[in-house]
């Protein structure tokens, strides 16, 4: 939006948000510094429409429903009409006035699957062509599961045809994609061939310049973090049942058991930002990541030293930058994820190898998108825990050039599959997307 500019709707839930709009919602973004680059348009929900579209069919029912962690969703008929009532409501919040067929309208994720179509009837009602509509792209951030699990949703028609209005939908890999399409074939048949285009567009981060840490600082900053041991690996997560916490702290139990001399010279420093805390199966998986690393801690006990040193707050991004720069491994072990920029972040955090501190290593999930890009990483099944523990192992024990090697093949693919990359390559092809599909509906109506 920095870039580019317009106006971005989202939902006002700030409690000072309504203090700060005009009659119309809305207000100049980013508010500091002076100069703002966009507007943002507020859109107001109710407590109950909180409840039912976003705690409720968004978090309980797609959330689940789209990752494969076993996790059963709800399919409960008050929050589908919830989610309904409020993607109407984003739909109407789209000023028509304003979009012509040379704008672009970016629908961001699955809390918006039905908008597209939604939208496309507003400006039918309205009498406008299809070949005046603004392109319309949405980005799906989630995995997309197989076609068979998806059609358990009673409502998996209304969201398929929802979604396949877009003119382009983008997800991280080529594997939701092949999902989604299997999915729209089976559920809409040829209708489908007619609908968006689907492509994946993997997601970056922003890679500024990082800076450099000397051995001093890194000590300190071990000190600071209450970290006493030589190995030190790092996990950043939302606490969220999909990210694989539990497994990663058993892992860990597993290595050290195997591996007894490496008790009380190695750390896992977990980072865990609180994450809808309103739905009770995160309450408990709180609850069970706290018991499970007391647990481990007790059992591998050694002087004053943890195992598990469990930070479960929100901490400010400098700080996360300064985590990822002390640790000599990350671990990334997701159950299903649809990308994961925590894996891309730590790569691009490492500094540079210091004399006598080996070169960072990622263990990635291979059920995380990242793994489809970054595949020298050390890949994983994360529901094996064997094979986690052994490989913590095999990675302190890797020489030193061949750490150093993975690591600058994969910087090299975080930096050039960046954020701008992302950001580029989806708004070229929604652009050109349209430009197809606007030759084809022109052609189309020639013909007719
Ligand atoms: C969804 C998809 C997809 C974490 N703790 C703190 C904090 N974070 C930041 C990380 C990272 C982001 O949150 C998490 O991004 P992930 O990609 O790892 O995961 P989700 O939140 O589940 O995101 C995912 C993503 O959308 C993008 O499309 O990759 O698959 O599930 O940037 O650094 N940031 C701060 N404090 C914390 O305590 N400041």
């Amino acid at each position: 939006m920095k870039t580019y500019g317009g106006l971005w709707i989202a939902h006002g839930q700030g409690s000072a948000d309504r203090h700060f709009v005009d009659e119309n919602s809305e207000l100049d973004a980013p508010p500091y510094p002076a100069a703002p680059k966009y507007r943002l348009k507020r859109v107001w929900l109710s407590p109950e429409q909180e409840r039912t579209f976003y705690w409720g069919f968004s978090n309980q029912t797609l959330w689940p429903l789209c990752h494969t962690a076993f996790e059963r969703p709800n399919f409960n008929p008050l929050d589908w009409e919830g989610y309904r009532t409020v993607n109407q409501l984003f739909t109407d919040a789209i000023p028509l006035e304003s979009l012509n067929s040379h704008s672009t309208l970016l629908v961001q994720d699955y809390h918006f699957a039905l908008v597209p179509l939604l939208l496309r009837s507003r400006l039918l009602k309205l009498g406008i062509p299809r070949i005046e509509h603004p392109r319309i792209s949405l980005f799906w951030h989630i995995p997309w599961p197989h076609s068979d699990l998806f059609q358990r949703c009673p409502w998996a028609r209304e969201i398929v045809r929802g979604m396949n209005a877009a003119d382009l939908i983008g997800f991280h890999t080529s594997a939701s994609c092949k999902n989604f399409k299997d999915t729209a074939y089976e559920i809409l048949g040829s209708e489908s061939e007619q609908g968006a285009k689907v492509a994946p567009f993997p997601m970056g981060i922003e890679t500024p310049p990082t800076p450099h840490i000397s051995l001093t600082e890194r000590h300190q900053l071990r000190q600071h973090y209450g970290v006493q041991t030589q190995y030190l690996a790092v996990g950043v997560d939302r606490i969220d049942y999909t990210k694989g916490i539990f497994e990663r702290f058993q892992a860990v139990d597993r290595f050290l058991e195997v591996n007894p001399k490496y008790r009380g010279n190695f750390t896992l420093l977990q980072i865990g930002a609180p994450s809808r805390g309103e739905i009770p199966r995160y309450q408990t998986l709180l609850q069970d990541l706290q018991t499970e690393a007391r647990r481990i801690n007790a059992k591998h006990a050694n002087q004053s030293n943890e195992v598990i040193l469990f930070r479960a707050q929100h901490h400010a991004r400098s700080e996360l930058e300064k985590i990822y720069a002390i640790a000599d491994l990350c671990l990334v072990t997701s159950l299903h994820d649809g990308m994961n920029l925590v894996a891309k972040e730590y790569l691009w955090n490492q500094p540079k190898p210091l004399h006598s501190c080996p070169a960072g290593a990622l263990v990635l999930s291979k059920y995380a998108g990242a793994a489809e890009e970054l595949t020298e990483a050390w890949q994983i099944n994360p529901h094996d825990i064997e094979e986690i523990a052994s490989t913590i192992k095999d990675i302190l024990h890797t020489p030193e050039h061949e750490r150093a090697r993975r690591l600058r093949r994969l910087q090299q693919q975080v930096l050039d599959h960046n954020a701008d990359h992302w950001a580029n390559s989806f708004l070229r092809a929604s652009r050109s997307n349209n430009e197809n599909s606007a030759r084809a509906s022109t052609q189309k109506s020639i013909a007719g």
